[in-house]
């Protein structure tokens, strides 16, 4: 999943994208690199950001899904959790509603349950403003097991039939370091849902606490977590740099499947 923010203030990319026309350009781009899908943001949820209106959200991601119209051929993802802008955003061409509330809201399982759309479950502790404060679990893999178990029943509760679920941990969302790596070392146990897996781990902060990287120079750093999630049966792997992600996938499933020859 190819990561397209047109947001000022996402925390890798922010900014990069002012003119909606540059952000179909970024789009059509990951499409030709290998990205089997692109997840269009227009409100940040890193640490400390300010949530924003649905008007304005729906201001940033119309206009570039209007371009994309007719031109992508992969499906498109609206990153949002309101139900507003997940509506307008399905209605001109998205086919996937990826909400980082986790479908807590009830409109956003009817909506999915309406327009049939895909929907993918993240796990968050708190909110965006002040979930790195002080996240605090028992046990976090087996929290978040519980959460994703709850929302995906909710979801089959309110009509989204179980092919269109993915669930997605949530990594850096409420999240310590060690809460990061102890859901990154046991990420397979979240297929045992039953749901195709989504982990999101580009750039993050887990990356440059390991390698004292600051957030532009964590491509290395995240090509390791994308090799290992492969590596324990991750689905979808989200993503800011398709093509290197792409190419570290090609070489990973080369050797897997020589590897079982
Ligand atoms: N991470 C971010 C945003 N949306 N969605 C899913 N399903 N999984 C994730 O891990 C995830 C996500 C945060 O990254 P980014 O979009 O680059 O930053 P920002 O939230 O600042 O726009």
């Amino acid at each position: 999943m190819g990561v397209l923010n047109v947001t000022p203030d996402s925390f890798s990319d922010g900014g990069r994208f002012p003119d909606p026309e540059a952000a179909a350009a970024a789009a059509l781009r990951m499409a030709a690199e290998g990205a089997s899908w692109i997840d269009v943001g227009g409100e940040s949820s890193r640490p400390g950001a300010a949530p924003v209106s649905a008007d304005v959200e729906r201001g940033r991601v119309l206009p570039v899904l209007e371009r994309l119209s007719g031109r992508l051929e992969i499906p498109l993802s609206i990153d949002t959790t309101k139900p507003e802008v997940a509506r307008a955003a399905l209605a001109m061409g998205a086919s996937i509603v990826n909400d980082v509330t986790g479908f807590t809201n009830p409109a956003m399982r009817d909506l999915a349950a309406e327009t049939n759309a895909v929907a993918v479950v993240m796990h968050m502790q708190g909110a965006p403003a002040s979930m790195q404060t002080a996240p605090s679990y028992g046990d976090v893999v087996s929290e978040i097991l519980e959460f994703l178990a709850a929302q995906t029943a909710a979801l089959e509760s309110a009509g989204v039939s179980r092919d269109k679920i993915y669930v997605d941990p949530g990594i850096g969302f409420g999240k310590t370091l060690a809460h990061n790596l102890a859901i990154l070392s046991r990420i397979d146990t979240f297929a045992a849902l039953g749901f195709p897996v989504v982990a999101g781990p580009s750039r993050k902060a887990f990356i440059g606490a390991l390698t004292g990287r600051p957030v532009e120079d964590r491509l290395a750093g995240t090509l390791g977590a994308v090799a290992w999630m492969a590596a324990k049966g991750v689905s979808v792997v989200r993503v800011h740099d398709v093509r290197e992600a792409v190419d570290c996938l090609k070489v990973f499933e080369a050797l897997r499947e020589e590897a079982a020859s």
